[in-house]
């Protein structure tokens, strides 16, 4: 549960409209700086040059900096960015400048606070803001791990801080793993340091309509939402002002903190090898006008290319007043790096998939041990088919190190699962090697109290750090509860410490009732389904505003397929009737209630509510049911039946390399090498593009597909034709070194 930190800079977002001028390296481009103005010292000994880096002007030409802060306060700002957007040691290795970082951030804060304070007077406050850029390593992609990414970061927020920042701007995000860690560093020292300064974060939204990893806003908000030391959260540069139109929207209606607007002054275009932005003051003053009067954003800002001219317009245009008063609505959600997936699902419950448990599935256990990650990668996406809305991740399995497995499992399904990821292990390592991993909201199984409060108050400090929901189960020093008087009292033990203690949002606790598997019979335990169904029902009225989930097929241990999918499906339906949100389930195996045969049904609840009479037991009549009975084999839908041109193209759009040499010798029979390649696979590969342009397809799965293009080629290389060798060409491709697209 946010609560706003008493600090007068969000005091003062309440009453009016906050204008902020980010656009420091498109203003320093447009001076035309030469090789001259970035050395230090000059003729002395002490001089150092570091060209076409920014951050260094903060040493070698503080006056150039000044100049730009200057037009942008004297048009009215009310908040300028320091020049440190890509002072993190990451970026300043490439100028050998990395053991420098805190140095030249505090030296930053330095500089702009000077100007910051030519203008600041008691009336009208004038503030500084620290940007604090991505950097040029995307995480979820594995170039850099979380504890490296962490550190860096720590070192430029140390150094802002130092020299007196007034706002941490965390910005141009592009990768939420990324994001996290930025905020995480902030967290981080302002613990060490004991002080508490706001932080914006603001994304990126691409052409694509998503951030560059392909997170949409809703999974942006998800992730970034659930971590407290967020203040304002908003989204910056990229296209200009018309683009970010939706995605505002969707802030004001979802986002409970104050929202932050900054485009860029249009896409930027080359004329004469300058960059020209097409946007006019007028432009920019209508848009802002839209964003403060239409949808209630509480600081607007400019990013690449605005000029003090645009901020005189829209300051002329708006006025010095409150934005409009937003109702925003809190949707209880979980998240993967691509989408949101709310707890409550409007016509059906969560769905969350069971199949990725190394001692609940075989076929999962078999992968694990082979390490075949393609296989479970394949598990996922099965269930994601079957109808799952986020998946259980379970790597726990005896005589296996848990953190191993979960940093390879979880390395892959964070980019090749687009359902939220739910991560299941008793060993705090192991959930704690995930989080890192993971720039999406997670969900955690399980928080308890099965060793009093030893294990939950390791825990809920790393749910908290990392913005992950948590589910908890009734167990406590006594074992798992029985009653529902017991299990409410755990739970209300447990919601104390989550929420009362570490401040958890109540909605982002899951209460697992739990239950013991009814096919035993020991008369202990015939009344177990009861008790649950009682304690989902009360939890809900006593503790407000928390979500129920149950794992439903432990039910049902020990019988056999047909008679467990009975009972699953009959006890689930009993429990949502309760009241429960989600279930962990094997999605195949549950059937609509109405395909249940008559007699099973009756069985089935007789067995739920222990209505056993003379001479009927519930438990031997259901039993006796299913005698001879055996479940039909599931059809599964596969690509076999389809013509092998179009088999061939359709694993290049679904990037499924397994088994496609056989397909690739099925189509040598028919057709040449470069027939295959040409026409068919280039085809999957043009739909890919498609997909991706319209957005339809996030960034790793397009990378998925080229690695099957590669795999598929590498094949067919030897059966093609040698030519002479004369034609050969060179290809020279280009990127621009330190730009945040240099990925
Ligand atoms: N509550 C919470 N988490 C949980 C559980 C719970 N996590 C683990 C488990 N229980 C839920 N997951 C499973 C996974 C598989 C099965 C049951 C629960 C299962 N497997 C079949 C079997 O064992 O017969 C299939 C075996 C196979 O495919 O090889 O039933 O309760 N919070």
């Amino acid at each position: 549960m946010y609560t706003a930190p008493d600090h007068p800079f969000l005091a003062r977002l309440r009453d009016r409209v906050l204008f902020t001028a980010g656009p420091i390296g498109s203003t320093l481009l447009s001076f035309n700086l030469t090789a001259d103005d970035f050395v230090a010292f000059p003729g002395t000994a002490r001089e150092e040059a570091h060209q076409d880096c920014p951050e260094w002007l903060n040493v070698a030409n503080p006056e150039i900096l000044q100049r730009v802060f200057r037009m942008f306060y004297e048009a009215g700002a009310d908040a300028v960015d320091s020049c440190s957007f890509g002072a993190n040691d990451v970026v300043l290795a490439e100028f050998g400048l990395a053991d420098r970082t805190r140095e030249l951030n505090r030296l930053a804060a330095q500089v702009i606070n000077k100007v910051r304070d030519e203008f600041s007077t008691p009336e009208w406050p004038r503030y500084s803001f620290g940007t604090n850029g991505p950097g040029t390593k995307l995480p979820s992609l594995g170039h850099i791990a979380w504890d490296e990414l962490v550190r860096s970061y720590r070192e430029q927020v140390s150094g802002l801080i130092e020299g007196g920042i007034d706002v941490l701007k965390v910005e141009t995000c592009q990768d939420l793993l990324q994001t996290k860690a930025a905020l995480a560093a902030c967290a981080d020292v302002f613990a060490e340091m004991g002080v508490r300064i706001p932080v914006i974060v603001s994304v990126t939204i691409e052409t694509t309509g998503t951030m560059l990893l392909g997170s949409d806003i809703a999974a942006a908000l998800t992730a970034l939402e659930a971590l407290d030391v967020v203040d304002v959260i908003g989204v910056n540069c990229s296209l200009g002002p018309d683009g970010m139109v939706e995605h505002v929207r969707y802030l004001a209606e979802h986002c409970r903190r104050p929202i932050f607007v900054a485009p860029n002054a249009g896409m930027p275009e080359v004329v004469d090898g300058q960059a020209c932005y097409r946007l006019t003051p007028e432009d920019f003053a209508r848009y802002h006008r839209i964003f403060v009067d239409e949808f209630g954003a509480n600081i607007a800002g400019g990013c690449c290319g605005t000029t003090p001219a645009m901020f005189e317009a829209a300051i002329a245009a708006i006025g010095r007043r409150a934005p409009k008063r937003r109702t925003p609505a809190l949707e209880p959600s979980s998240s993967s790096l691509y989408t949101s997936v709310p707890f409550r699902q409007d016509t059906s419950f969560l769905v969350i998939g069971e199949r990725l448990n190394a001692t609940g599935s075989r076929a999962f256990r078999d992968l694990l041990l082979a390490g075949d990650l393609d296989g479970m990668v394949a598990l996922a996406r099965e269930q994601t088919a079957e109808g799952a809305h986020v998946l259980d991740v379970s790597v726990d399995f005896v005589g296996r190190n848990g953190a191993p497995d979960m940093e390879a499992l979880a390395g892959v399904l964070r980019t090749q699962s687009t359902l939220p990821l739910v991560f299941d292990s008793t060993e705090l390592p192991v959930i704690e090697t995930a989080l890192k991993l993971y720039g999406g909201k997670a969900i955690i199984n399980s928080i308890n109290l099965e060793d009093g409060e030893r294990k939950i108050t390791r825990l809920m400090p790393l749910i908290r750090r990392h913005g992950a929901a948590a589910i908890a189960l009734v167990i406590d020093e006594e074992g798992q509860a029985r009653t529902a008087e017991w299990k409410l009292r755990v739970a209300h033990r447990i919601y104390e410490i989550a929420v009362g203690r570490y401040g958890l949002e109540p909605s982002d606790l899951l209460f697992d009732m739990l239950t013991f598997p009814l096919s035993g019979g020991q008369e202990d335990l015939r009344k177990d389904a009861m008790e649950t169904l009682e304690a989902i029902r009360r939890v809900k009225v006593e503790l407000p505003g928390v979500n129920t989930v149950l794992g439903v097929s432990n039910v049902s241990f020990g019988l056999k397929t047909v008679a467990r999918r009975v009972l699953n499906t009959v006890f689930l339906h009993e429990a949502i009737e309760a009241g429960l949100d989600a279930a962990i389930v094997n999605a195949k195996q549950i059937v609509p209630l109405n395909r249940i045969p008559e007699e099973q049904l009756a069985t089935a609840l007789d067995l739920i509510y222990d209505r056993r009479r003379e001479d009927y037991d519930p438990l031997t009549h259901f039993l006796g049911l299913f005698e001879g009975v055996e479940a039909e084999k599931a059809v599964k839908v596969d690509r076999s039946t389809l013509p092998v041109d179009e088999r061939l193209r359709q694993r290049i759009v679904d990037g499924d390399r397994r088994g496609i040499d056989a397909d690739l010798d099925d189509a040598l029979e028919t057709m040449d090498a470069l027939t295959i390649i040409n026409q068919h696979l280039l085809e999957g590969m043009r739909e890919v593009g498609e997909l991706f342009g319209s957005g339809k397809m996030q960034l790793p799965f397009v990378l998925q597909s080229a690695e099957t293009m590669k795999t598929a080629v590498a094949y067919l290389e030897p059966h093609m034709e040698k030519t002479d060798g004369s034609g050969k060409g060179k290809i020279v491709l280009a990127t621009v070194r330190g730009d945040v697209h240099d990925i």
